[in-house]
């Protein structure tokens, strides 16, 4: 998009006279990729992005500053770790610095300081790339997510698109190596090139089979190229739209070899990384194979590959299934396949994947955040913002506003579960709703030591269970609950 008068007038960074920015030199200083003009050879930095905004700060909850930290206090040793071991922040390339808050409906209506539709593909790429880095630094994150193609353009062939691919991610290295910033997770985008209208993985034409594979066995290398943690595969074309046309068992079937080769080829080049997979049960397809987190495990199961994956979780994909994220969580961890979450929450009211900031839900936060503390972390994984501004939200301060709210939701729903687990209060009303298998014929049933016919003869000689079947207390569980979020 053009850089219009409008953004000129608000951010007036290309019309700045260049200065020497301390630190910045070294972040946006780097002039060896593309001729970028970003900075002259004596480092000298042209270009920032989010002039005026300096690195965020804690403040503390009585602040009322909304550009400012209230609850994330990154080195702040809660549930004995440092808060940022626990969250383990990212951000999402192609949300933050692809989203044009385009929708079916409307055109694009963000004008983002770092777009130049005069600049060839190249160039744009990298002016994205530092953009990334400048907010990440600003914005004390860590970890970023990337699809090979939201970072770099197609070039005429997969051999040109590899190219353009390396040469961005020879420059996103060097910004690394100056940040010690890293990739939560890298994945390939199989999903908006029409190649994939009929699916990747799960395409009737074996040579788009093909195509999927090498796109996604060059994200891999570059994924371990840049030190990412993980590689995450969603599944967007992975489904179908009419039963009519497909065979759903070949589909399936040509899924789990595709997971089988990528397990595979993750061996043979040493990424130590997890492999995860994002259940979503639709859109854009009507129905997507990795529905949910209980269909996907059980996918995995059936075809062996249970070892090799884990899952990613992403909360508004959770609600479209119909369940609610903090199930999604729970049933992953509890089959240990809890890996990563994408974090983001959607709208009941309007029911697609909405993608938003989680940003003023403190009781979902903390449930979310007890499963996490309980299954001790989630690394290697952390929590991706896999989550966009609304459309109508214009400014740059507003992918700030964004994120902090994000970050500073989730710290809250840290520290309440803390208090949670470390009270010990809510955990104790299930234990004692379970109390009956801790004896008796209980111990006897999880031990294996009796079969239908012990438990017959049980049932017969004792009394009727409803005699003495206490409440659930269900309404006091949530009152004790809600002693703890604050
Ligand atoms: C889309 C997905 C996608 C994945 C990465 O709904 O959440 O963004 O996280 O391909
Ligand atoms: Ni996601
Ligand atoms: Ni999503």
């Amino acid at each position: 998009m053009r850089y219009n008068q409008r953004h000129l007038t608000r951010w007036p960074t290309l019309k700045r006279a260049p200065q020497r920015c301390g630190w910045q030199v070294l972040i946006l200083g780097l002039c060896a990729h593309g001729g970028d003009p970003g900075c002259t050879e004596e480092g000298i930095c042209q270009l920032e992005f989010f002039p005026g905004i300096g690195e965020i700060q804690y403040e503390g909850p009585t602040s009322r500053n909304p550009m400012a930290f209230r609850y994330y206090n990154a080195s702040e040793v809660v549930h004995g770790k440092p808060m940022k071991e626990w969250l383990r922040f990212s951000v999402a390339f192609w949300h933050t610095f692809r989203g044009d808050g385009s929708d079916p409906f409307g055109s694009a209506t963000k004008a983002w300081p770092w777009e130049d539709a005069s600049l060839d593909p190249m160039e744009m790429a990298f002016r994205r790339i530092r953009a990334n880095f400048e907010f990440l630094r600003k914005l004390g994150v860590e970890y970023w997510c990337f699809h090979d193609r939201d970072i770099a353009p197609e070039g005429r062939d997969l051999a040109e698109t590899n190219e353009n691919l390396d040469k961005v991610v020879d420059l996103a290295l060097d910004l690394q190596k100056q940040t010690g910033v890293r990739p939560l997770w890298g994945t390939a985008q199989l999903f908006k090139h029409p190649r994939y209208m009929h699916g990747a993985a799960t395409s009737p034409q074996a040579g788009v089979f093909a195509y999927a594979a090498a796109q996604v066995k060059k994200a891999m290398e570059v994924t371990l190229r840049l030190g990412g943690l993980n590689y995450v595969f969603w599944g967007g074309r992975e489904g179908y739209h009419t039963l009519r046309n497909t065979h759903l068992k070949t589909e399936l079937d040509n899924l789990a070899r595709f997971l089988r080769m990528a397990a595979d080829y993750k061996r043979k080049i040493g990424f130590k990384g997890t492999l995860l997979i994002e259940p979503k049960p639709q859109e854009p397809t009507k129905h997507q194979y990795d529905w949910d987190a209980a269909t996907t495990i059980g996918f995995l199961r059936e075809h062996g590959l249970k070892n090799d994956f884990k899952l990613n979780i992403e909360c508004n994909h959770a609600t479209l299934s119909q369940h609610s994220c903090e199930h999604e969580l729970q049933f992953s961890s509890s089959q240990g396949m809890l890996g990563n979450i994408d974090i983001n929450t959607g709208d009941p009211q309007t029911g697609w994947d909405t993608d938003q900031f989680q940003i003023s839900d403190p009781v979902e936060a903390t449930l979310l955040m007890a499963v996490v503390l309980r299954q001790g972390g989630l690394a290697p994984g952390g929590f991706n913002f896999d989550a966009k501004l609304r459309r109508e939200s214009t400014a740059v301060e507003d992918l700030f506003y964004a994120h902090i709210g994000g970050m500073d939701a989730l710290a809250r729903g840290l520290r309440n579960a803390a208090r949670l687990l470390e009270q010990g209060e809510v955990d104790s009303v299930i234990q004692a709703r379970y109390s009956s298998f801790d004896e008796g014929i209980g111990k006897d049933i999880v031990n294996g030591k009796v079969g239908f016919k012990e438990l017959e003869k049980y049932a017969l000689s004792h009394p009727d269970p409803i005699e003495d079947l206490p409440s659930a207390h269900a309404e006091k569980a949530e009152i004790v609950l809600s002693m703890y979020v604050q």
